[in-house]
């Protein structure tokens, strides 16, 4: 079996990340998408290939006997009070994701930072213990820290990154789109049989979105995993139905 055919649709990935109360705190929330359970429902909606929580949301808010989309369970993170070079640590053990019914395990890797090689070393014993058990493992890169300051969209730095994912055993990654758009294909071409995901990033309006979606899948990309351009979205349900749309039937 494929390990990531219980969090794809025919090759294709639409994931809903909401692990942004760790990573940036309330600042991202308002008065409806601070609660878990608005999420919920939205990953209700079946739009959705797999839905992303830190195991405390997972635990509360997330039965999966009781909801249809596959569960992925980040095992790393920080806080914005970090000081100094980025560097997340293991928060959750493969073990307690399983526990909590997950298909999949996230784990982020800052490429360029001093902190790179613990976080390597440590995702090492992850992959090792999620593929023993049949789990698919997906891994951030997102190049950041003093080693590539000011290139972390580059293409050298981001092609760089993608080939990590494969190197490190990923079955998939989750990278930034580059800045010169046409080094995406190189990203996907040196990722090989890892399949690439792009981050959705801050709010945009429909239209960059959209396009960003295509251009995605037009150079070979899976999908998008996308957070607060759905839940910060005024109209949350049908822009994940317009992006499934793209996804699951542009190309
Ligand atoms: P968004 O679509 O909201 O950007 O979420 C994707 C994601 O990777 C989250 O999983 C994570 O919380 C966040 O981005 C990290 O953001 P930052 O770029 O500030 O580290």
């Amino acid at each position: 079996m494929n390990l990531l055919d219980p969090i794809t649709r025919n090759g294709r990935a639409f994931f809903l990340a909401y692990d942004q109360g760790l990573e940036h705190g309330p600042i991202d929330f308002n008065d409806e998408n601070f609660d878990p359970a608005f999420i919920v429902k939205l990953a209700d909606s079946g739009y959705f290939t797999s839905v992303i929580f830190q195991k405390g949301i997972a635990e509360k808010y997330y039965d999966t006997k009781q909801h249809p989309t596959p569960l992925i369970v980040k095992l790393n993170g920080k806080t914005t009070f970090q000081s100094g070079e980025p560097y997340a640590p293991r928060l959750c053990s493969v073990e307690e994701a399983i526990a909590l019914g997950a298909r999949g395990v996230g784990y982020t890797i800052y490429p360029g930072s001093t902190y790179q090689e613990q976080m390597m070393n440590d995702f090492a014993g992850i992959e090792e213990t999620a593929h023993k058990n049949n789990l698919a493992v997906i891994l951030w890169l997102y190049p950041r820290g003093e080693n590539v300051k000011g290139k972390e969209k580059s293409k050298e730095v981001l092609t760089y990154a993608a080939r990590i994912g494969l190197e490190l055993g990923a079955d998939m990654i989750k990278i930034y789109y580059p800045d010169d758009p046409s080094a995406f294909g190189e990203m996907v071409k040196v990722a090989g049989r890892v399949k690439v995901l792009v981050s959705g990033g801050t709010k945009q309006n429909d239209e960059k979105l959209f396009s960003l979606a295509k251009q995605v899948l037009l150079q070979g990309g899976a999908g998008l995993a996308v957070g607060r351009n759905i839940w910060q979205s005024d109209q949350p349900l049908e822009r994940a139905k317009k992006l499934a749309e793209i996804i699951f039937n542009y190309v």
